[in-house]
């Protein structure tokens, strides 16, 4: 593999990260083992955040409105979540980097190519851009990990192969959780300090089988059952769409890019959050990432991409492809007075274009510029918002990430749309298993929110009235 790392962009790039502080965190030594390197940082930040209990545990962070307990928390600051940080305009930041920063510095097959998921695994763990050895490593020790047990095969053959994938995949995961590390050393006694460590073990094993799982539910249901092999010279997302029966450069990049992208999107969001809660309880990797699936597999959050890629076949069986502007304005109210939500439109924190969204565009615009069904999203991007805008209760009329991602995968022949939230789910292993690692590093506590009745709240309201 090739770095992109000595780009002289992007070492001025890296240069200014550190300089605005960033990487909280000192110097590492370098070295290989991401092992090594955790064992490091995991003193540090627990010092880190014992210091910000005993100095700041009693600053008021906000105050709870009703309007907040009724909205499903909107704007209440509750999660603490390490791996990424979400800004309503600028998007998502994973460990201080923004996409295009992240496409810039993190090592890439080659010079000018797409991140490798490998390296943002890196960055998430640890808060520092990774060097070519560094991601090599890893990439090694995921292809070391990659064995499926036979029984999770059979498991998901005794669904019916019309089973929606998302139920697939969350069935292989939790068929995979009877390897859990985490859950045999609680048996056996392990001393909380230690936690973090079956924690890891489970995690990077969970996120090098992920991919297995997802193209076998794949080429099972679509592909006749003939399964591909993993080809152990590719990297992550390159032997991801390898296995999934595609093989061309550009597919793989785009694999890259779609896994980096959709891996992490900070703590509140429903997937994020339920893995964290339910390993609040301490329950292993497995069992937490399966949850959070179950989270991702709802329309109003990672099944979006699925419901875009159908909604936009269905405009164009109706209209046809060369649909006018008018048309299309038309089928969005449809949509919208039928009681429908318009997919991949929207956002519970994001007020502007989705960076993730910007991202995909410009891969778009530059392998598959006059792909028709890209050209529909782009006049989508024209039409929708003032629509939407227009309805007057819509607090972001821009597009996000589930907006885009349909078409790319479409034009490279990945055309199932019922399979993309398995994709979605393979990344968010990433950004959920990561966070899962510092959490129990950092000793963080079962979640216990308190919740009223509406009797409560009207008592509590007329008393403050
Ligand atoms: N189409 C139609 N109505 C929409 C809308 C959309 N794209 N986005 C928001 N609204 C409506 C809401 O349904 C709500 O209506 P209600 O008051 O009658 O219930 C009102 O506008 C206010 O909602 P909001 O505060 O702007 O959004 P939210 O934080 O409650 O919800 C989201 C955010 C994403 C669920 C919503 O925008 C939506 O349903 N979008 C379409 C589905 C989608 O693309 N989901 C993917 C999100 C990204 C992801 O998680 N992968």
């Amino acid at each position: 593999m090739e770095s992109n790392g000595n780009d002289e962009s992007a070492n001025m790039l890296m240069k200014t990260v550190a300089l605005l502080g960033w990487y909280s965190t000192p110097h590492v030594q370098n070295g290989n083992d991401i092992r090594t390197h955790l064992k490091e940082l995991i003193p540090e930040q627990q010092a880190r955040l014992k210091k910000i209990k005993s100095e700041y545990g009693k600053v008021q962070l906000g105050n709870i409105t009703v309007d907040m307990v009724l909205g499903g928390m909107r704007g209440m600051t509750g999660l603490l979540w390490e791996t990424s940080l979400l800004d309503p305009d600028e998007g998502i930041r994973f460990r201080g980097l923004s996409i295009p920063e992240c496409q810039k510095v993190l090592p890439a097959v080659k010079t000018g190519g797409e991140p490798l998921p490998e390296g943002l695994l890196w960055l998430l763990l640890t808060g520092k851009v990774p060097s070519k050895e560094q991601v090599d490593a890893l990439s090694a020790e995921l292809r070391s990990r990659a064995t499926i047990p036979d029984h999770v095969y059979k498991a998901i053959d005794a669904l019916p192969i019309t089973a929606h994938p998302m139920t697939q995949f969350t069935t292989g995961v939790m068929a995979l959780q009877v390897q859990s590390e985490f859950s045999k050393a609680y048996e056996s006694g392990i001393h909380k300090s230690k936690y973090w460590e079956p924690t890891f073990e489970d995690t990077l094993s969970l996120i090098a089988q992920v991919p297995s799982v997802a193209a076998y539910i794949y080429r099972r249901i679509y592909k006749n059952g003939k399964i591909i092999p993993a080809n152990d010279s590719l990297d992550y997302g390159g032997n991801f769409a390898h296995m999934l029966g595609f093989d061309s450069p550009e597919m793989q990049e785009l694999m890259r890019l779609y896994v980096t992208i959709h891996s992490d999107h900070e703590g509140g969001n429903v997937s994020a959050h339920t893995g964290h809660l339910v390993a609040s309880a301490l329950s292993d990797p497995y069992l937490s990432f399966a949850a959070a699936l179950n989270g991702l597999a709802g329309p109003l959050h990672g099944l979006a991409n699925q419901e875009v890629l159908l909604w936009i076949k269905s405009v164009v069986n109706e209209c046809g492809e060369n649909i006018s502007k008018d048309q299309l304005k038309d089928y969005v109210w449809k949509t919208l007075n039928s009681g429908k939500v318009v997919p991949g439109f929207g956002h519970g924190v994001l007020r502007k274009t989705d960076p993730r969204y910007m991202c995909q565009r410009e891969f778009a615009l530059k392998h598959l510029p006059d792909d028709p069904l890209f050209q529909l999203v782009s006049k989508l991007y024209d039409v929708v918002p003032p629509i939407l805008t227009e309805l007057g209760k819509v607090k972001n009329p821009w597009p996000n990430v589930d907006a885009h991602s349909g078409v790319l995968l479409n034009y490279y022949g990945l055309t199932e749309a019922r399979y993309y939230t398995v994709l979605f789910g393979v990344s968010r292993a990433i950004g959920i298993c990561s966070q899962l690692i510092w959490d129990r590093a950092l000793g963080l506590p079962l979640e216990r929110p308190k919740s009223v009745t509406m009797e409560w709240l009207e008592k509590q309201c007329n008393k403050s009235v």
